[in-house]
């Protein structure tokens, strides 16, 4: 009996620090195993907090952890190497540390890592840096300063470092806790910095050849993808209300301080109309409180049906995996969005509930095969506490690339809003412009059709009755069809 009180109440503390990762998670029809690949608490004790994880040529993770080090990570035993230990340089506390890391593009013919960190400094300091990776040593060597002395503090730090197709390199910086810095085209804070990999000016840079600023009015942006759409996009954290997802422009303004979220209130209104290229987020999340968002992805594969051509978005606080379809004309309109991995936040998303079946996400990748990397990092924001951090692998076992080769005429058609009062846009693909379409009752029988004239159409359907319809389009060996949800 007393061994039995010990077992519950070593299953509650455990409960509270960490929750049990479970075996499979399900996604639409599609079933994930779940595998962790590394785990540990804190620092010395195992895995850190990991800040990004990359998936290199090498088909290793490539992981920073905030304490300073930065290691190779074997992703199918997890053994792991350190290349780098920068624990004696850097400034580790609350959200300031080791940070974003990129491969160069073209790793294979020149291996060169870029971290940013803070450091300590007559004040808390952020500096961009370049490596050589010695594939025979196995470490990282030889860093040139990219940029220095960036404004830090604990917290509002970026920094996130991502390259454009061009090979110029990007790395989100935050307004430090200045609010003035980020209107400033004097500051390279609360900035998108865009330099070349020698930390030279691109002379073609929108603010002039000799400002490393890509675009402004950025409070803490954290993650960043250059999807195959051509669209930059950019989740950033709002203060206690209004996170944003953005679209990255080049001279943009994004606004903070002066604008939050969407450009709506009429103070925000005089502010916006005054900036140059002023830039509205294309979502929020919300109006009454935050998420924290961390990590974007752009998943192109079709292991997970589910998610494949759209956006995947850790998410701190809420803890849960956002997926984010956008339109696919030019990727500018958000058409779905789903909460995973948090069933009591998708029920109620406006609140920040942090039961998430993989505690805090702030880091994600994919291997060229499918599968997806996800970082956790324990329950609890902050350095103060011990928690469980991990490197968790999903994968679809089902996933045979053959079956799918054979399915792949079947092309996605958007509908929103969906459910839709009638009025309601349709996004067909390209290689359907030309057919016609029709939208089909439950019955089968066809209600209205037409030609599919451009990618994107919208149709009055108010007229119909409410309930159930189905539009479908084809061509040649290609087709397409969506469910709609008529309620008026
Ligand atoms: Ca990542
Ligand atoms: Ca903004
Ligand atoms: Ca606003």
């Amino acid at each position: 009996m007393k061994k039995l009180f010990t077992l519950i109440a070593l299953s509650v503390v455990f409960n509270l620090t960490s929750q049990a990762q479970p075996s499979t998670v399900t996604v639409g029809n599609t079933t994930l195993d779940v595998r962790v690949v590394i785990q540990g608490n804190n620092q010395s004790n195992g895995v850190d907090i990991p800040w990004e994880i990359q998936w290199g040529p090498d088909d290793y993770i490539w992981m920073t952890e905030r304490f300073g080090r930065v290691s190779r990570l074997n992703p199918e035993t997890g053994a792991r190497t350190t290349i780098l230990d920068l624990t004696s340089t850097v400034y580790d506390n609350s959200e300031s540390g080791l940070l974003g890391l990129a491969l160069h593009p073209d790793f294979e013919n020149t291996p060169q890592v870029f971290l940013a960190y803070t450091y300590y400094s007559g004040g808390i300091k952020e500096r961009i840096v370049r490596y050589d990776y010695n594939e025979n040593s196995g470490m990282l060597e030889n860093p040139l300063t990219l940029v220095d002395a960036i404004n830090g503090n604990t917290t509002h730090i970026g920094c996130r470092l991502m390259f454009l197709p061009d090979g110029t390199l990007l790395a989100t910086t935050g307004d430090y806790q200045n609010q003035s810095s980020p209107q400033s085209e004097n500051s390279v804070s609360g900035k998108i910095l865009r330099m070349n990999t020698d930390g030279s000016i691109p002379s073609d840079n929108p603010y002039g050849p000799t400002s490393y600023l890509y675009n402004i009015g950025h409070r803490n942006a954290q993650g960043m993808v250059y999807a195959p759409n051509g669209v930059l996009y950019s989740s950033e954290h709002g203060p206690t209300t209004n996170d944003e997802l953005n679209i990255i422009v080049p001279g943009g303004n994004y606004g903070w301080p002066d604008v939050e979220g969407f450009c709506n209130l009429s103070g925000e209104m005089t502010a916006c109309n005054s900036m140059t290229n002023y830039q509205d987020p294309i979502a929020i999340w919300y109006e009454g409180s935050t998420i924290a968002p961390s990590d974007l992805i752009w998943y192109d594969h079709p292991a997970i049906p589910e998610w494949e051509g759209k956006l995947l978005m850790t998410v701190l606080k809420a803890e849960h995996l956002k997926v984010i379809e956008v339109d696919n004309v030019d990727g500018t309109t958000v058409v779905s969005q789903q909460i995973l991995f948090n069933d009591a936040h998708a029920a109620n998303p406006t609140s920040s509930f942090n039961a998430g079946l993989f505690d805090r996400l702030r880091d994600i990748c994919a291997a060229p095969d499918g599968r997806v990397f996800l970082a956790t990092s324990g329950p609890s924001w902050g350095t103060s506490g011990t928690f469980q951090n991990s490197i968790v692998e999903l994968k679809n076992a089902a996933y045979s690339p053959t079956a799918v080769a054979e399915e792949d005429n079947h092309l996605n058609l958007q509908v929103y809003p969906n459910p839709s009062n009638g009025n309601f846009s349709m996004i067909f693909p390209k290689e359907l412009v030309g057919a016609n379409y029709d939208v089909l009752d439950q019955l089968g029988r066809t209600v209205v059709s037409g030609q599919v004239r451009s990618g994107k159409m919208t149709l009055d359907l108010s007229g119909l009755s409410r309930g159930l319809y189905i539009v479908r389009s084809a061509k040649g060996r290609f087709i397409a069809d969506q469910r709609l949800t008529i309620t008026e």
